[in-house]
């Protein structure tokens, strides 16, 4: 959670933790969203609010309908630093790049409507891992009712071009448009203010996949013109693995997050199991992921940043950076 948040915000937040009914909880939630400031610090924060305003919405109809409401069971638990969805027409390649990427073994065929149910696997990344989930395929006539919610509570989405496909920019523009029609928007850039809680911005990669087709070239010409100004673009081939370490990199900066590295005073740096936290998070922030009763007892830190600090004292607000190294003390 990123610092200065003002003591309204921590207010309503307690509130919220005490609320017993559905009704309570949603409301506390959108006074904590209206009491949040809007600016890339929080980007996390206001997407994860949302997500439970989302939620707490859907308890309380289900409360109304007096038991559960139709959730079906294709929620896939997050695991690792993130978790980010496949999105893409039919037959666009998404379930070759899970196969390319992870250790997953996603069924890659030919012909549309291979993947029914969504697929989760883990791609490592330098010290960390990210969950890539494959989806079922978003069509014209067709799409799983349930996919719009995985893609909503994702932290990210990679949005799958085809450019072995003549009609990649229209295909492209089909995807993101049902997805709008059910209050679904992948952008490029998280939006700075967002007050409109009903629409989901979801962090996007544009992926130009089967970069090795015959006439790929000119699609991806394109796929720049039409989508360059509104996504960053990775451009990759599964068969080649053209372009595959890029994806993973974009992958994980997709996620706004940093990598932490704790040391205990007197003993070595833990190097193999690096926190990762929104960007913009500080000592405190920190201090709560490693153990809940820190966030009370944490009087100060010391910080080794690449290039910068070397063992400096800092104090619980101070914001952290991607690699610092961080030894707390209670
Ligand atoms: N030339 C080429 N074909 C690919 C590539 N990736 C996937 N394909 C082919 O495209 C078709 C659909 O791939 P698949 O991953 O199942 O697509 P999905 O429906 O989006 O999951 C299959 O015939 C794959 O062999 C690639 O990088 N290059
Ligand atoms: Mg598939």
């Amino acid at each position: 959670m990123p610092a200065n948040l003002p003591p309204q915000y921590s207010k309503a937040e307690d509130e919220f933790r005490k609320a017993t009914t559905p009704a309570d909880r949603l409301d506390k939630l959108r006074e904590m969203f209206r009491l949040l400031p809007k600016h890339k610090g929080t980007e996390k924060l206001q997407s994860d609010l949302k997500q439970k305003i989302s939620r707490a919405k859907d308890d309380l109809e289900g409360a109304k309908a007096g038991g559960k409401t139709s959730s079906v069971g294709h929620k896939i638990p997050k695991e690792g630093a993130g978790q980010i969805v496949l999105v893409g027409a039919p037959n666009v390649g998404k379930s070759a790049i899970l196969a390319a990427v992870t250790n997953a073994k996603a069924e890659v065929a030919p012909y549309p409507y291979t993947t029914r149910a969504p697929y989760p696997g883990m791609m490592p990344w330098e010290d960390v891992r990210v969950q890539l989930v494959d989806l079922p395929p978003i069509d014209a006539n067709f799409m799983e009712p349930w996919v719009p919610n995985l893609v909503r509570s994702a932290d990210a989405a990679l949005l799958v071009a085809d450019l072995g496909d003549d009609d990649v920019a229209d295909s492209v523009e089909m995807v993101l448009s049902r997805l709008r029609a059910v209050h679904t928007e992948l952008v490029g850039d998280l939006p700075f203010d967002v007050e409109d809680e009903t629409i989901q911005h979801v962090k996007t990669v544009l992926i130009a996949a089967k970069a090795d087709a015959d006439g790929a070239a000119d699609r991806l010409e394109i796929v720049r013109e039409w989508f360059g100004g509104r996504f960053p673009i990775v451009v990759i081939s599964s068969n080649t693995a053209l372009g595959l370490d890029d994806l993973r990199r974009s992958s994980y900066d997709s996620l706004g997050i940093m990598r932490l590295y704790t040391k205990v005073p007197g003993k070595p740096i833990d190097r193999d199991h690096p926190f990762t936290l929104p960007i913009g998070s500080a000592v405190i922030d920190l201090a709560r992921e490693v153990h809940r009763e820190l966030e009370q007892s944490l009087k100060f830190a010391k910080v080794w940043s690449l290039g910068a600090f070397d063992g400096q004292t800092v104090k619980r607000d101070y914001e952290l950076h991607d690699g610092d190294v961080v030894e707390l003390h209670a």
